[in-house]
């Protein structure tokens, strides 16, 4: 049921967001173009996290505004928190998305969310809407620990999540559980699949996901592995749009544009947004219409935004976070830091990705003034969190490619430095923030051995983290050095003495 104007925050000094609220919002935010609630069904959507609303769903009510099509309403499921599908829920499924820049901010009210599901109450609703008719696509923003990976690419059959699901596969807690489940239930009644469509940062996203599925299902039954080879297709895709992290001031930032309006939902975000998938059939809402790309193959594109945006997003996030930063535009706006990331990208990224000079030099620009985009607070924690499994797509897979072809790494072995650095840290009063990352445990085991050098090379060691690197012993004495530095030095010293010459004193 729909709330009405009455509707008030907790605080209860502001009516909260909801369709009783829509009429009286300031004339320039923008409302959903059709009535929420007359949306069928069409997507099932696993990770309803910011970037998600602020992306996909935004760009779905796009698409259904361009064609009147409304048979593409999300039904989108939190895995894990049930904080984002309450506030949905109190507030009829609306948020607001707003796109901020040099002060500008853009407003449009998001209505395409047809359910918000908070997948540990509903297990056995998530795998029923994945496989109801209707739904012809289900879409995933589960980070890469939601693939369940083993570092071999294929499913990790030994953890404890992915033997609960083949337990007790009617109530998965995995998202591979969650799709597997739904396939089956498709099979048995002889339907037509859904078109699965990751939207995680990680290489190949489709086929690590195809893997995973396939895999899992084939410990529950071969036929049914068989069945989802042959039927289901996983595009990969590669996503991009710089999304903040939440902070309370942009909720104040919303209340103010909504003319006093509450949206516990809210989300800030860039106006930049690409969103490049691979071709695939079927049905599906006209993304195209509205700024997705369909190629025969995402794979330079994906390796390019991985490597300059997502790899360089971590070396300011670990090197700007022990300068005492806490967003990334913050750091990218000091000279030094911001000198190192256009370093690293022409010249340690940039010469392993197939761009020409001028557009790697034109995306370098363009990105740097992304992340320097004062009204987007999109903090080091969040950025760094999860690194261990970041490190390789993002940074160390280039970096191979580096070491092999003779060219100094100077900036990846900072970033790698500062990484531990924050291990270093944890739990003293000079912490850049918690450490969120799956082998946590692990790592802050290695981050006690006392020497600094004994424990570069303890942590580069580690494979899984940043695979196989030519010349590792050569590699593990440089973080050891860097490592020493940024104990004993201020961090701009560190980053100017790995600056090449027409870098040092040059603000872009
Ligand atoms: C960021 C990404 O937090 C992170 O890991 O690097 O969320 C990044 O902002 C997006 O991929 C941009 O498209």
């Amino acid at each position: 049921m729909y709330s009405n104007s009455n509707s008030f925050g907790s605080a209860g000094l502001s009516p909260r967001l909801g369709v009783g609220a829509l009429r009286g919002l300031p004339e320039d935010v923008t409302r959903p173009p059709f009535t929420p609630g007359s949306l069928g069904t069409g997507i099932v959507h696993l990770g309803c996290g910011a970037f998600h609303r602020a992306h996909q769903a935004l760009i779905t009510q796009h698409a259904m505004s361009a064609t009147g099509d409304r048979r593409w309403g999300i039904s989108t499921v939190a895995m894990s928190r049930p904080d984002v599908v309450g506030a949905l829920r109190a507030q009829d499924n609306l948020y607001t998305t707003l796109l901020r820049d040099e002060g500008v901010v853009r407003a449009e009210v998001v209505g395409a969310i047809t359910a918000a599901v908070h997948a540990p109450s509903d297990r056995i609703g998530v795998v029923r809407r994945v496989a109801d008719p209707r739904v012809r696509i289900v879409t995933l923003t589960v980070t890469t620990g939601g693939y369940c990976l083993a570092p071999s690419g294929r499913l990790d059959s030994g953890s404890d999540p992915v033997r609960h699901d083949l337990r007790c596969s009617a109530k998965p807690c995995t998202a591979i559980g969650m799709l597997v489940g739904g396939l089956a239930a498709v099979r048995r009644r002889g339907g037509t699949p859904p078109v699965v469509i990751s939207c995680d940062n990680l290489s190949a996203n489709g086929r690590q996901l195809r893997s995973a599925v396939l895999d899992f299902a084939a410990l529950r039954d071969d036929r049914l592995a068989n069945w989802i080879g042959r039927n289901v297709q996983f595009p990969c895709s590669v996503v991009d749009r710089i999304v903040a992290s939440g902070a309370d001031t942009d909720d104040a930032a919303a209340r103010t544009r909504l003319g006093g309006v509450d949206d516990r939902a809210q989300v800030s975000a860039e106006p930049f947004m690409t969103w490049t998938i691979e071709n695939f059939e079927g049905e599906r809402p006209r993304w195209d219409l509205v700024g997705a790309d369909y190629v025969g193959d995402v794979t330079g594109h994906e390796l390019a935004k991985l490597r300059l945006l997502n790899g360089t997003h971590l070396l300011l996030a670990y090197v700007g976070a022990l300068a005492g930063y806490s967003t990334i535009a913050e750091a990218s706006a000091d000279p030094a830091l911001s000198a190192l990331a256009r370093q690293f990208m022409l010249y340690e990224q940039g010469p392993t990705l197939t761009l020409a000079e001028t557009e790697l030099q034109r995306t370098v620009r363009d990105l740097m003034r992304r992340f320097r985009n004062p009204d987007i607070r999109h903090e080091m924690t969040r950025v760094g969190r999860n690194g261990s499994d970041k490190m390789l797509p993002r940074v160390t897979a280039a970096m191979r490619e580096n070491l092999a072809a003779g060219r100094p790494t100077p900036a990846a072995i900072l970033l790698i430095a500062a990484w531990i650095h924050w291990f270093d840290l944890c739990g003293t009063p000079k912490a850049p923030g918690q450490i969120i990352d799956p082998r946590a445990a692990e790592l802050a085991r290695l981050a006690a051995i006392p020497d600094p050098h004994r424990r570069a090379r303890a942590f580069v060691a580690r494979t899984d983290i940043f695979g196989v690197l030519p010349h590792l012993g050569h590699v593990q004495q440089e973080v050891g050095d860097a490592l020493t530095e940024l104990i004993r030095d201020n961090v701009s010293e560190v980053i100017e003495r790995r600056l090449r010459p027409e870098f040092v004193g040059r603000v872009a």
